[in-house]
């Protein structure tokens, strides 16, 4: 197939095929590695990887190259053998006295299997506990070079990368579409060494000062004597903390914006958040703010469609990021830089730049393109990379280091040790996943996990014993060396600086900047989250708090709520709204969306048929929706099903198509499974399950198309076939032009009332 993205859509689509991978193929299309129905019999290597699939490229800690087989070396060999090497003939029945006699303790099999097992958990993140990762690459443009020397952002640099995704709240079994931040971290195995860029999709954070950094999470964390709500913000605790702590308002409001509901990780913004200080050949510094800009654009999920998915699918996100990849559509983002000259003060026009809970609009500093980061291998193995990988913002590379922003400082200290707890001991750094590519020679020994075999006797400077090595490199032999930077002469105090205490104008700037429909959603966000709050005085502190930033979003909230609305304490900011931060408006690529595509026996097979292939061309992923699962038609004109009118539910979907005549009830093509519920009272054509696929893409603002008698669906779903986002067409493939530039739109907008 020579339209690579066509062939990467068609790769989704066949992987969907049926409910679940491999063992849930289409009769007759069993997938090239489907395992028999019989236990097989010769002895074989494990299964290889799949094409998408490839574990961390390692060198040891000294530097020499191991590959991946070191890692899996547990694996080699075909017959299973203890821990230990030795050939196993049963794994299945403990060694007892007699078949119906009691186990015997010298079963050192059992006793070694089940010791493993007992062990196999390690702790989960205390934040970010629930993630998704891919490997990629890192092409540099070489447009930051003036203001770093940073060996990876010089012109045509290629740097391995590896991404990890996460929500923070929800521990590692939580849905993903909760209500969030979401982390965006990056690992970058540059010639000189790992840099992190451990950032958010968020641009700006909680608090100011890492020492607040317990309670917040303490307060997000689920109530502490029932452990719930699990993964969310809609509870007590979290908006006692925030409302009684102002300079939280910024991020809470992002978080109750359409960003705390991506639609997926490939069309999330990442941003570092903290100021950083680059330094370029000659010694000079920049100060700059970090950004990942995606190419598929910035899109969200609606409130609705993000509580539905939870239940329907709660591993969307990830399934979404590895699907994707598979198919070989692989997500970009483009690394920019804002760049702020290095002054003593450390503002930009009026803005504290070393605040955390501060943005600076991109109208006033542009975001400059310094590189491409495309993710195009998933993990081969969950635990060994996306658990075991440990970012930490000290990572650093020559040319790139840290500012005084207190948040910062306090990160520093944070993720190595955290590390210690998770990963059980000093000694992650050896672990494939989190290996340098560029040599290691350091003089760390021992510890727990130690699996370097060092050489030599003198792990200490200095030495003679071993030759005087290693050796201290000077800046011109690449060593890190922090940039020289004044510290003013101050004396020691629990204190915040003066422009620390403004919190409420760069909020206020949010609101403004975004459109109506997306202050409908942050007014619905505030009502329902505030809705589930029991104590009174939280939801009256927290409508204070919003009538500091505009009295609209105040007043709507508090009648939501059916409070009052009180008057502003402080005087409402005068800022200009910075168009940038909406994400409604402008016009996106399509590649990756998903088009359902509603039929039956009796529909428009041939007319389903072209759809499907036009859709497949244009990168795209169609999926054929039908009472029943199997093969639509008979002979040439044949279709496959790859969702039934059981399996489907709306929010899998970015559009929708129906095709043909709908048969009146569930019955007419024999799904017993419509049986299992009570019958709804179904309008006069249609099937129930099919309305409500129809009404729900409406509600949530989907394009939708009819062709062939297809409109008679969007009756009985109670939609106007003149609605806009609604198309009627003559046939199936006119119906996809029109609906195609409707999905650049990411939704038909005007369907939302505050449009
Ligand atoms: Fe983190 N954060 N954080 N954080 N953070 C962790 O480190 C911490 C903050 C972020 O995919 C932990 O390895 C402190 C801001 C991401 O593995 C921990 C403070 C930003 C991830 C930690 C912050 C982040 C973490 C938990 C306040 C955006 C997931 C496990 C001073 C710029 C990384 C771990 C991954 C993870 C501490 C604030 C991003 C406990 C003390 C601001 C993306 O060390």
């Amino acid at each position: 197939e020579a339209n690579p993205l066509k062939r990467a859509a068609q790769k989704i689509a066949d992987g969907l095929q049926g409910d679940g991978g491999t063992q849930d193929r289409i009769p007759g299309k069993p997938g090239p590695e489907s395992p028999t129905v019989a236990e097989p019999t010769e002895p074989r290597e494990p299964l290889p990887p799949k094409p998408d699939q490839s574990g961390p490229d390692t060198v040891s800690p000294t530097g020499q190259p191991t590959g991946v087989e070191q890692a899996r070396m547990a694996q080699s060999g075909a017959y299973l053998t203890t821990a230990q090497g030795t050939r196993l003939y049963d794994t299945d029945h403990s060694l007892k006295a007699g078949p119906r006699g009691p186990v015997l303790l010298q079963d050192h099999h059992l006793r070694e299997k089940v010791m493993h097992f007992d062990h196999e958990r390690i702790p989960e993140r205390v934040v970010h506990a629930r993630g998704a990762a891919a490997h990629g690459v890192f092409q540099s443009y070489g447009t930051a070079a003036e203001v770093t020397k940073a060996a990876f952002l010089a012109e045509d640099e290629e740097t391995p990368v590896f991404v990890r995704f996460s929500t923070v709240l929800g521990s590692r079994g939580s849905s993903d579409t909760v209500r969030d931040t979401r982390g965006f971290a990056t690992k970058f195995y540059t010639s000189e060494g790992v840099f992190d860029l451990v950032g958010n999709n968020i641009p700006v954070f909680f608090i100011q000062d890492a020492i607040k950094f317990p309670d917040v999470i303490h307060a997000g964390k689920p109530h502490p004597d029932r452990e719930i709500p699990q993964a969310q913000s809609a509870h007590d605790t979290f908006w006692d903390f925030v409302t009684l702590h102002s300079e939280a308002a910024h991020h809470t409001l992002w978080n109750m914006s359409d960003r705390g509901i991506p639609r997926s990780y490939r069309m999330m913004e990442g941003f570092g958040v903290h100021t950083f200080r680059l330094v370029n050949a000659a010694g000079e510094t920049t100060l700059v703010k970090f950004h990942w800009k995606p190419k598929l654009g910035v899109h969200s999920l609606v409130w609705e469609e993000a509580q539905i998915i939870n239940g329907v699918d709660p591993d969307f996100h990830r399934r979404d990021l590895a699907d994707a990849i598979e198919a070989g559509a692989y997500p970009q983002w483009e690394l920019g830089i804002q760049v702020f000259p290095d002054t003593p003060d450390q503002t930009f026009e009026g803005i504290d730049l070393l605040d955390p809970t501060n943005l600076v609009p991109e109208e006033l500093a542009p975001v400059q393109p310094v590189g491409l980061l495309t993710l195009n291998r998933n993990p081969s193995n969950y635990f060994a990379e996306t658990e075991q990988v440990a970012f930490h913002v000290g990572h650093l590379v020559p040319g790139i280091d840290v500012t005084d922003d207190p948040l910062l400082a306090g990160r520093l200290f944070s993720y190595l040790d955290t590390q210690i707890t998770r990963l059980g001991g000093p000694n992650f750094p050896q672990l494939p996943i989190n290996r340098p590519h560029a040599p290691v020679n350091d003089m760390q020994r021992d510890g727990m996990h130690q699996t370097a075999v060092h050489r030599g006797v003198a792990p200490y400077r200095p030495n003679s014993l071993d030759g005087g090595c290693p050796f201290h490199a000077g800046a011109e032999t690449g060593a890190f060396v922090e940039a020289p930077v004044r510290v003013p002469e101050a004396t020691k105090v629990r204190q915040a600086p003066e422009s620390f205490a403004d919190h409420f104008s760069q909020p206020r700037r949010f609101w403004l900047s975004m459109t109506p429909i997306e202050r409908e959603h942050i007014i619905a966000a505030y009502t329902f989250e505030l809705g589930k709050c029991y104590e009174q005085a939280v939801k009256e502190r927290a409508l204070q708090v919003l009538a500091n930033i505009d009295p609209v979003l105040c007043a709507e909230v508090a009648t939501g709520l059916g409070l009052p609305a009180p008057e502003p304490t402080v005087p409402l900011a005068d800022v200009e709204p910075s168009p940038a931060l909406s994400q409604v408006g402008r016009t996106w690529p399509t590649e990756g969306r998903i088009i359902g595509i509603v039929t039956g026996p009796d529909g428009d097979l041939e007319g389903v048929d072209a759809v499907r292939e036009a859709v497949l061309t244009a990168g795209m992923v169609p999926l054929v929706v039908a009472p029943t699962g199997g093969v639509l038609g008979s002979g040439g004109g044949t279709v496959t099903v790859q969702r039934t009118f059981a399996t489907a539910r709306s929010v899998e979907f970015d559009a929708i198509l129906l095709a043909g005549v709908p048969s009146a009830g569930a019955d007419a093509h024999g799904a017993r499974d419509a049986k299992a519920l009570p019958t709804l009272p179904t309008r006069e054509a249609g099937d129930p399950r099919v309305a409500l696929l129809v009404s729900e893409a409406y509600r949530h603002g989907k394009a939708i198309g009819a062709w062939s008698g297809g409109e008679a669906f969007l009756e009985a779903s109670g939609v106007p076939a003149a609605a806009p986002g609604v198309v009627v067409a003559d046939s199936g493939t006119a119906a996809l032009a029109e609906l195609t530039g409707l999905m650049g739109k990411h939704r038909a907008w005007e369907r939302f009332t505050a449009a």
